[in-house]
C-alpha cells in the first residue's frame, strides 16, 4: 500500500538551505521511508488530508537531529539518514532518555562474548568490550563479571543480516549494532553487524570500543539522546578511545537510573565529563563565526550551530557530523563567496570545504594565504563581500588578503584599533552578515559598517545565537 509520495512533498520544498540540494531519486525516497519506519515508527497509514504521516515523521526526525525542520526530504536530511548509526529507534525527543525506567534490579551483572569478528584479534575485542563496560562502571555502582559459558545478563555477539532476533542487519554501513533494554532473556544483549569493519584504534572502520560503549548504554537502560555531544546520540562519530571521557548528558542519564559510583576515590583526580556548549551561556566566547550560503555558523569546541534566517532556532551539531575531516576547537573561519568555499583555521593550517567535501589538496599551511611564517595562529577571519578582501586578525594586528588576486595586500599588517577603535580587547571571531560587519571580542560583538567605519551597536552573542531552552 503506497499512500504517500515524497515527490509531491519535495516539490513544495523551498530550497534555500546551505548544502547543495541534489536530485532526490526514487531510491532515496524508498530509503527515507524505510529509515523512518525503522527509527521513527512510520506506519503506512495516511492521516487524512492534512499533514501526512511522512511529513510528520520527517519533521520529528529533523527535530531530533537538530536539522532545519522542513518536513521534506531535503539534502541535509538525506545526508543525516545515510550516516552510520545504531539500530535502536530514536523517537523520544529529549536530552538523555530512558526506556521508561527499565533497569536492572541488581548492580552485579554478568557478560559473555559469544563469538568474535575476524576484523580484530580476540585480545583486542576482549579489551574493547571491557573498556566499553568500564565507561559505565566508573560513574555507577554497576559491576561486571565475565563468564565463558551459560547465559549471561549481557550476551555479546557478532552476526550478519538475519541473526536470530527479528531485527535483521542491513549489510555494510547503515546500522552498525543494536542492543536490548534490561529484562530477562534477550534483554541487555548487544549485537554487532559483522558486515561492518570494526577496528581497535585506527580511524578507518568503526571503533568497536565506541560502538560497544554506546550499545551497553542501551543494555543498561538508556535510550537515545538528542544532545549531539552525548555518547547516546544515535549517529556514529569517530572519537579517540584513549582520551574518551563519558559526556555529562550520559552521566546524568545513567545516574538517574543507578546513582553515582560509591567507590569513587575523591583523592583521584578524574577528568570532568565534557559538556556540550550551551547557547544560553551568556559568557561563552565563540571560537569562530562564518556565513555559509545565507546561513550563519557559530563554532565552539567540537560543535557548531547553524542558524537559518527563516528559523529562530539555531541547530547544534558536532562539526565532524557535517565535515568528517574537519578539526575541532578551530581558531577562525570565513566563507569566500568568490570560490563558494568555507575555510577553517586551526594553528598553522587551513581547511577548505565545498559543501560537505574537503577540497583536494587541503589542509594547507596558512602561508598559502600569504600569512608570514611568524604567524602561529589566526584569531579571526572575515570576508568582505564588497571589496573581495579577507581580513585576518592576528593579535593586535590584521592582514588584508585579495581573494581574486590571491595575494596579501601591501601596507599590512595594520593595527586593529586603527580601523576598529572601539574594540578594546582581542578579536576572537568575525563575520559579515547582511552587509554589516561583526567583530567579536569575548562575549561582546561590535556591529560596524566596513565602508564608512561607523560603529552602530555593541551587542552580545545572544543577538544571533538565541537561547531557546525555555
Ligand atoms: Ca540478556
Ligand atoms: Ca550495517
Ligand atoms: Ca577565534
Ligand atoms: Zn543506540
Ligand atoms: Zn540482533
Amino acid at each position: 500500500m503506497k499512500t504517500f509520495d515524497l515527490c509531491i512533498l519535495l516539490s513544495l520544498a523551498v530550497t534555500v538551505y546551505c548544502m547543495p540540494v541534489s536530485q532526490v531519486t526514487e531510491q532515496d525516497e524508498d530509503f527515507a521511508k524505510s529509515y523512518l519506519k525503522t527509527f521513527f515508527n512510520l506506519t503506512e497509514e495516511t492521516v487524512g488530508r492534512g499533514i501526512s504521516q511522512v511529513t510528520r515523521k520527517l519533521s520529528e526526525m529533523q527535530r531530533f537531529f537538530g536539522l532545519q525542520i522542513t518536513g521534506t526530504l531535503d539534502a541535509d536530511t538525506m545526508v543525516m539518514m545515510k550516516k552510520p548509526r545504531c539500530g535502536v529507534p530514536d523517537g523520544n525527543i529529549a536530552r538523555f532518555s530512558t526506556f521508561g525506567n527499565l533497569k536492572w534490579e541488581k548492580n552485579s551483572l554478568t557478560y559473555r562474548i559469544v563469538n568474535y569478528t575476524p576484523d580484530m584479534s580476540e585480545s583486542e575485542i576482549d579489551d574493547s568490550i571491557e573498556k566499553a563496560l568500564q565507561v559505565w562502571t566508573k560513574v555507577t555502582p554497576l559491576r561486571f563479571t565475565r563468564i565463558y559459558s551459560d547465559t549471561a545478563d549481557i550476551m555479546i555477539s557478532f552476526g550478519r543480516r538475519e541473526h536470530g532476533d527479528y531485527y535483521p542487519f542491513d549489510g555494510p554501513d547503515g546500522t552498525l549494532a543494536h542492543a536490548f533494554a534490561p529484562s530477562p532473556g534477550i534483554g541487555g544483549d548487544a549485537h554487532f553487524d559483522d558486515d561492518e569493519t570494526f577496528t581497535f584504534r585506527s580511524n578507518t572502520g568503526y571503533v568497536l570500543f565506541m560502538v560497544a560503549a554506546h550499545e551497553f548504554g542501551h543494555s543498561l537502560g538508556l535510550s537515545h539522546s538528542d544532545d549531539p555531544g552525548a555518547l547516546m546520540y544515535p549517529v556514529y562519530t569517530y572519537r579517540n578511545p584513549e582520551t574518551f571521557v563519558l559526556p555529562r548528558d550520559d552521566v546524568n542519564g545513567i545516574q538517574s537510573l543507578y546513582g553515582p559510583n560509591p567507590d569513587k576515590d575523591p583523592s583521584v583526580k578524574e577528568p570532568e565529563p565534557p559538556t556540550t556548549p550551551d547557547a544560553c551561556d551568556s559568557t561563552m566566547v565563540l571560537d569562530a563565526v562564518s556565513s555559509l550560503r545565507g546561513e550563519m555558523l557559530f563554532f565552539k569546541d567540537s560543535f557548531f550551530w547553524r542558524s537559518n534566517p527563516q528559523s529562530n532556532t539555531p541547530q547544534q551539531s558536532l562539526i565532524t557530523i557535517f565535515w568528517p575531516n574537519a578539526p575541532s576547537n578551530i581558531d577562525a573561519a570565513y566563507e569566500s563567496q568568490h570560490s563558494d568555499r568555507v575555510f577553517l583555521f586551526k594553528d598553522q593550517k587551513v581547511w577548505a570545504f565545498s559543501g560537505y567535501d574537503l577540497v583536494r589538496g587541503y589542509p594547507k599551511p596558512i602561508s598559502s594565504v600569504g600569512l608570514p611564517k611568524s604567524v602561529r595562529k589566526v584569531d579571526a577571519a572575515l570576508h568582505d563581500v564588497d571589496s573581495g578582501k579577507t581580513l585576518f586578525f592576528v593579535g593586535s594586528d590584521y592582514y588584508s588578503y585579495d581573494e581574486a588576486k590571491e595575494t596579501m595586500d601591501q601596507g599590512f599588517p595594520k593595527r586593529v584599533d586603527q580601523t576598529f577603535p572601539d574594540v578594546s580587547g582581542k578579536v576572537t571571531a568575525a563575520f559579515q552578515y547582511k552587509s554589516f560587519t561583526y567583530i567579536y571580542s569575548g562575549a561582546y560583538m561590535f556591529e560596524y559598517s566596513l565602508r564608512t567605519g561607523r560603529l552602530f551597536r555593541v551587542l552580545r552573542n545572544s543577538y544571533f545565537l538565541r537561547c531557546t531552552n525555555f
